[in-house]
């Protein structure tokens, strides 16, 4: 788990990230679609755009954006007492959208690159190390409950 100082940390950098919620979340989802191509296959309504410029412009993608960074700030300030949170997301991305751990991986590195670029004062090696770590139990949690359901994810 994180220490008391450590999830502050998190909860500190969450702060300058809530402002300005859905940017950042289109952000991470553009990134991810261009680091991760096979990220974008699983998304119905995402998977057929070509440019950078498509992305950008949608709507439905920014919103897509704010409902992930969302659900991400409330299991966050959990402080790693997530359960009620995480098990309804682990069952959707396991059960109805099929998503891989790794997947889960690469979009928290993208997180963490993202808030290093717009908050790089605010967000130093101590922070990013705690966010780096809130993210590894999200996911390490995320993977027991994909097991439960029998998805090999
Ligand atoms: Fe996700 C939908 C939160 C990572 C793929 N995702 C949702 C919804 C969230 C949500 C809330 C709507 C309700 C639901 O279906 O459940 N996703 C998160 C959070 C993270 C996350 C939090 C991690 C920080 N999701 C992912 C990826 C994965 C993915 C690992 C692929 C790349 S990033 N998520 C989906 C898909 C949907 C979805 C395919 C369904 C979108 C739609 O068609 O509406």
């Amino acid at each position: 788990g994180l220490t008391e100082q450590e999830w502050q940390k998190v909860m500190d950098i969450w702060a300058k990230v809530e402002p300005d919620l859905s940017l950042h979340g289109q952000e991470v989802i553009i990134r991810m679609f261009q680091n991760h191509p096979e990220t974008q296959e699983r998304f119905v309504k995402f998977k057929n755009f070509k440019t950078l410029d498509e992305m950008k412009n949608s709507e439905e993608l920014k919103k897509h954006g704010t409902t992930v960074l969302n659900a991400l700030g409330k299991i966050l300030k959990q402080k790693g007492s997530h359960e009620a949170e995480l098990a309804p997301l682990a069952q959707t991305h396991a059960n109805k959208h099929k998503i891989p751990v790794k997947y889960l991986e690469f979009i928290s590195e993208v997180i963490i690159g993202v808030i290093a670029e717009k908050h790089s004062a605010d967000f130093g090696a101590d922070s990013q190390e705690a966010m780096r770590k809130a993210l590894e139990l999200f996911r390490n949690d995320m993977a027991s409950k994909y097991k439960e359901l029998g998805f090999q994810g």
